[in-house]
């Protein structure tokens, strides 16, 4: 039997240049890690993902790697990363490692070498082509293909001195490998290897479903605007699921020790997602799937909120609970450092704040899968609030605000998309205490700590037994102590209901119900709790238990309660 330790586990994503700065430079780096990892201790998870902290010109915040196997000097040492690596272990948890190598930066050496000729013995470890015949080189449309980049403007740059065109699906500055190319797989097989030898628990595989790309590369379906969706013909391509099982045997197979991997996958489907997770094809623990968290883009894409439409998130949710139930596992998440604050965009950060946060966290936490809690979620952390364009600095907002004032969407309405869905909401510093920068650095962070900050932070919570804080951690223990969450069954309950989300786990005689409601008016939801027991509930403390194993739950805005039968 595969060992499934990770069922009852959660994780916990640090976002290094965000999550605490030690020597004032304002950006996080490995020793301040070190320092608040009582902090998540405290809280109980099992799992730490880091970000990328290697060696990067930062073009994408260390998601464009120039050294593999060097830690970044605005992180720190290698020392440093042992230390930090030590010190998770003593405290009985594991450190899972980000893994981006659908593309490295342009900086890479082997990116120099591969751009150096045409004739270069690394020519091949990168997608090299020509202009498209009958086009002038380097002029616009004589892109080898007319696919759109996932950060705006074509997927291909234009290399004066070759004449010819790379790949980047994300960033020039972020060309993809070939994995086409057998030695480009060795050489990242090897480079995992010896992270695994030092010691890391896994790895979490950045955008491992576009690794393997449609052969010839072609055309894809035109996008308003003149370039082509490509998605289709890279993502979850004909030898994804091949690279992914040589990659299994290469690095994992033959080794003693309880891994993690896990696969970012956009656009995966249930289907695809079986194929990934399946334990008897060895290719990944489990995947993100992004179909939950692209509910609320508009027509415009993402920077284009529409309000939560709870009847389709829900039966997103059931899908996938259903598809997953007999093989292959879920992971389960709101926010990353890709998404907007999940209290901000599904839950109510200005009149039911802890409530909201509360609700949200019990609904995904209790689902079968194992669950993500990204930094500062814990504690409740919203958007950041920016109104202006000079106060953002992810690339990805930077180019859509470009794009979408190319074709003429008014300035204000880009802002308000930027200030609902940008990364960057995610990226502001975490909130330690009440101090200046939040306890995050003591010169000048990178990106402005929410002023927020001053009522809402870590050090207020972890002594508050009603705080948000100390909910996550009592979901947390939940699924370590109730063996229902991690393997029970799942079942949707009132799919059709646009306020509640109501669920019931189930393994052999322990029934788990879960009822909430996701909207600030009072609602009545009829749910069957099986007379089970309020565990769990998100109502303070002027909270009546409701008689047990009533059919009628009245629930208060965001109202969330938690019944255990035995
Ligand atoms: O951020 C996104 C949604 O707005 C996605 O398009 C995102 O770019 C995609 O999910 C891939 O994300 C991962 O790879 C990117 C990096 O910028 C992201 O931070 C990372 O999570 C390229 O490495």
């Amino acid at each position: 039997m595969t060992d499934d330790w990770w069922k009852s586990a959660v994780v916990y994503q640090v976002y290094p240049r965000s999550f605490q700065d030690s020597d004032g430079d304002g950006i996080g780096d490995l020793r301040g890690i070190l320092s608040r990892l009582d902090h998540l201790a405290w809280l109980g998870v099992d799992v730490i993902w880091l970000s990328p902290i290697y060696a990067s010109p930062h073009a994408d915040n260390g998601y464009d790697i120039s050294d593999y196997e060097a830690i970044d000097p605005a992180f720190g040492t290698l020392d440093d990363f042992d230390a930090l690596l030590t010190a998770v272990h003593a405290r009985g948890m594991k450190l899972v490692m980000d893994l981006v190598v659908n593309h490295t930066s342009d900086e890479h050496p082997w990116f120099l070498e591969s751009r150096a000729s045409r004739h270069s013995a690394k020519r091949d470890w990168y997608w090299w082509r020509p202009p498209r015949d009958g086009f002038e080189p380097g002029a616009p449309g004589a892109e080898p293909t007319n696919w759109r980049a996932f950060f705006s403007g074509p997927t291909w740059a234009f290399d004066e001195e070759s004449g010819e065109y790379f790949l980047h699906l994300f960033h020039p500055k972020q060309p993809d490998l070939n994995w086409e190319n057998p030695e480009v797989r060795q050489a990242v097989y090897a480079m995992m290897n010896r992270w695994l030898d030092r010691g890391v628990d896994g790895f979490r595989m950045d955008v491992i479903n576009l690794i393997s790309k449609v052969l010839p590369l072609r055309d894809g379906e035109p996008l308003p605007g003149g370039l082509g969706n490509g998605f289709p013909l890279y993502a979850c391509g004909p030898r994804n699921h091949e690279f992914l099982q040589e990659m299994h045997r290469e690095v994992f197979a033959g080794r003693e020790g309880r891994f993690l991997t896990v696969g970012e996958t956009p656009g995966a489907t249930v289907d695809d997602a079986v194929l990934f997770t399946d334990p008897a094809r060895a290719e990944v623990d489990m995947v993100f799937q992004f179909e939950h968290v692209d509910v609320d883009h508009g027509p415009l894409g993402k920077f284009d909120p529409q309000p939560l439409d709870l009847v389709r998130l829900k039966a997103i949710f059931a899908r996938w609970q259903a598809g997953l139930a007999e093989r292959g596992w879920n992971s389960l998440y709101w926010d990353n450092h890709d998404q907007p604050r999940v209290v901000s965009r599904f839950g109510d950060d200005r009149d039911h704040w802890a409530a909201s946060a509360k609700a949200l966290a019990a609904v995904l936490h209790l689902m079968r899968g194992t669950p993500y809690v990204y930094q500062g979620e814990e504690i409740g952390m919203t958007n950041a609030g920016f109104a202006s364009v000079d106060e953002y600095r992810d690339v990805e907002s930077l180019g859509a605000y470009d794009e979408l004032r190319e074709i003429d969407v008014p300035e204000q309405r880009i802002l308000d998309g930027m200030s609902a869905m940008s990364r960057d909401n995610a990226r502001t510093p975490v909130q330690w205490d009440a101090s200046p920068h939040a306890g995050f650095t003591t010169g000048t962070p990178w990106l402005r700590a929410t002023p927020n900050h001053t009522w809402l932070n870590a050090e207020a919570q972890r002594e508050d037994p009603d705080s948000v804080a100390s909910f996550y951690r009592a979901l947390i223990a939940m699924r370590h102590d109730e063996p229902v969450v991690a393997h029970g069954d799942f079942t949707m309950l009132l799919p059709e209901h646009p306020q509640v989300f109501a669920y019931r786990r189930v393994l052999d005689g322990t029934v788990l119900t879960v009822v909430a409601n996701i909207s600030g008016e009072e609602v009545i939801a009829h749910v069957d709790v099986a007379h089970g027991a309020l565990v769990l509930h998100n109502l303070g403390t002027e909270a009546t238990p409701y008689p047990a194993g009533a059919g009628e739950i009245p629930l208060g805005p965001w109202g969330a309660r938690i019944y255990l039968a035995r």
